[in-house]
């Protein structure tokens, strides 16, 4: 797999304009003119099927939870509908849906993942 850490937004570029015709020193904070690469959030759907040990082991597997973080991932999905796995760049969120859905078809299970931008 790619890198797979989570990713954020880089901040705005503060550059040092060295001389304003003034004698004083300036600095400008400009916009990015390179738009920032896109973040994508990794989302699991709930369903009346998929055993909750199944979900937990996933969000250990593919979004490297802990037992006690994956569980309550689970059950914020269960209770909510949807959860929140993870934040990724876009051919990491890509990937880990596909990896997710493989698996959750060779276990038999009607498991859905999303990604969408955030
Ligand atoms: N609702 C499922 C059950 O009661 C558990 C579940 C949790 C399924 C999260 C999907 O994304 C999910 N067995």
């Amino acid at each position: 797999m790619p890198e797979d850490k989570p990713v954020s937004p880089a901040p705005p570029v503060a550059r040092p304009r060295p001389d304003d015709g003034q004698g004083a020193v300036v600095v400008e904070r400009q916009t990015q003119k390179t738009e920032p690469p896109r973040i994508y959030q990794v989302v699991l759907l709930n369903d009346d099927y998929t055993p909750m040990e199944f979900v937990v082991m996933v969000l250990q597997e593919y979004f490297k939870r802990d037992l006690e973080t994956a569980t309550q991932i689970m059950l914020k999905i269960h209770h909510d509908g949807r959860g929140v796995c993870g934040v990724y760049s876009k051919d990491v969120a890509a990937t880990k849906v596909e990896l997710v859905l493989a698996a959750a078809r060779r276990g038999g299970h009607p498991l859905q993942c999303i990604m969408e931008a955030a």
